[in-house]
Order: structure tokens, then C-alpha cells, then sequence
């Protein structure tokens, strides 16, 4: 038998905006199995997407938060899809408004076979808020795989940064290699980010597996 190959870790080498949907009855464009990622708005989504899949303005940074509706596909690789789901929480949107994206966004999430796991994004400075603790309960109830990524981390210094995890993790009661600190500006932590992602799909579904 031949031994493992050294193995590189996983990249995205091509990205493709798939389509959108408006509700979650409505068909993904497409059967790739899906990685989504949440957040509340203005907590650095649409800047953490541009900085992972490598395109400038793939995913629009809002001036006004709270706009975006819609369940954005993004397709990785020709494998699988990057799901941007709407911001939620914004305290400033309209009350019907508000209302319907924890709904739409629970829709999607809640019978959804095709979705391996789900990204979720808090502001460091801000930590684990009551909408985030709403939705990470609605997917601990039916096991979906989180990954809690903190972002704009590089606004906090040293001690902050460590007081900000150190906070999360115990709000979450999450190993601390489950809680990742990224920057969209800095880029610190994307690598892991994109890692972690893939991993997501196991067995590694990217490369062929021998049998044995
Ligand atoms: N310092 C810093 N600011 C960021 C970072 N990511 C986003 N922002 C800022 O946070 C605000 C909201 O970002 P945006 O990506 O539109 O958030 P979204 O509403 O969650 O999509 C914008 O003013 C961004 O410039 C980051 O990593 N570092
Ligand atoms: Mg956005």
C-alpha cells in the first residue's frame, strides 16, 4: 500500500454567483450541497464572503443594513454552495420586515437535507446577542453542524481579543477551537476559516477516496 500523500489543504479556486431565492419554498438553483452562512446585520457578512471567496463585491457591503432579503448562492469550486443568508436582527427595519427574515431564515435552515452546516457570524465587540442565541438553538435542536466565527477581530487589541473568545466560549459552552476570529480587513483567520469550512464535508468529499 501506498502511504497517505502529504495532503494541501483545501482551496477555493473558483467561485460563481448560482442565483437567489426570495422564499424558502422556492428551488436552490441547483443539488450541491450547501454550507450557509448567518449573521445579525452590519456584523461583517457581506465583507467576511467577499474575503473568503476572493471577489471584490460578490456579495454587496451594505450601507443599509437590513436590505438584503434574499438567500444569495454562491457556487465553490463546482461543488458545493456558499449560502448567504439575510442578515437578521437589525434593530432599525421594518417590523414586518424583521419578523419575516428569522422566519425565512428558519424555513431554509430548518428542512433542509442538503445542508451541511452553518456559519455563524458575531460582531467580537458584541459577542453572542439574543437573535444569535435564537438561531443557534433552532440548530442545536436538529443537530445541524455550526461553526461560530467572530469577526472584525482586528478592532480589538490583544487583551480584548482574548477577554472577546474567552467570553464566547463560555457564553457557548464551545470548544475553543470551534470559535474562529477572522478580519475581512486583515484577512487574519480566513485560512482556518476556509479549512474549516471544507471540513464540513466529511469524509473529505474533494478528493478521490481509496478504497480499502
Ligand atoms: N474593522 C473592520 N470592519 C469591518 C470588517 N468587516 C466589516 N466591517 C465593517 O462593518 C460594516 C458592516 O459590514 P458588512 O460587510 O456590510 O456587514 P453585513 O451587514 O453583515 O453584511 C461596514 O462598515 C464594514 O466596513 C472587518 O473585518 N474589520
Ligand atoms: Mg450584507
Amino acid at each position: 500500500m501506498k502511504p497517505d500523500p502529504v495532503e494541501s489543504p483545501p482551496r477555493i479556486k473558483r467561485v460563481e454567483f448560482a442565483g437567489a431565492i426570495g422564499n424558502a419554498n422556492q428551488a436552490p438553483p441547483g443539488d450541491l450541497r450547501q454550507v450557509a452562512v448567518a449573521g445579525r446585520s452590519n456584523c461583517g457578512k457581506s465583507s467576511l464572503i467577499n474575503a473568503v471567496l476572493g471577489r471584490k463585491k460578490l456579495a454587496r457591503v451594505s450601507q443599509t443594513p437590513g436590505k438584503t432579503r434574499e438567500i444569495n448562492f454562491y457556487e465553490v469550486n463546482g461543488e458545493f454552495f456558499l449560502v448567504d443568508l439575510p442578515g437578521y436582527g437589525y434593530a432599525r427595519a421594518p417590523e414586518e420586515l424583521r419578523d419575516r427574515w428569522p422566519a425565512l431564515i428558519e424555513e431554509f435552515l430548518g428542512d433542509n437535507a442538503r445542508l451541511e452546516g452553518v456559519v455563524v457570524l458575531m460582531d467580537a465587540r458584541r459577542g453572542v446577542l439574543p437573535a444569535d442565541r435564537r438561531l443557534l438553538s433552532f440548530l442545536a435542536e436538529r443537530e445541524t453542524p455550526v461553526l461560530y466565527v467572530l469577526t472584525k477581530i482586528d478592532k480589538l487589541n490583544r487583551s480584548g481579543r482574548r477577554a472577546a473568545l474567552d467570553t464566547v466560549r463560555r457564553d457557548l459552552g464551545a470548544p475553543a477551537d470551534q470559535v474562529l476570529a477572522t478580519s475581512a480587513r486583515t484577512r487574519e483567520g480566513l485560512d482556518s476559516l476556509v479549512e474549516s469550512i471544507f471540513a464540513l464535508f466529511s469524509p473529505d468529499p474533494f478528493e478521490p477516496t481509496e478504497a480499502t
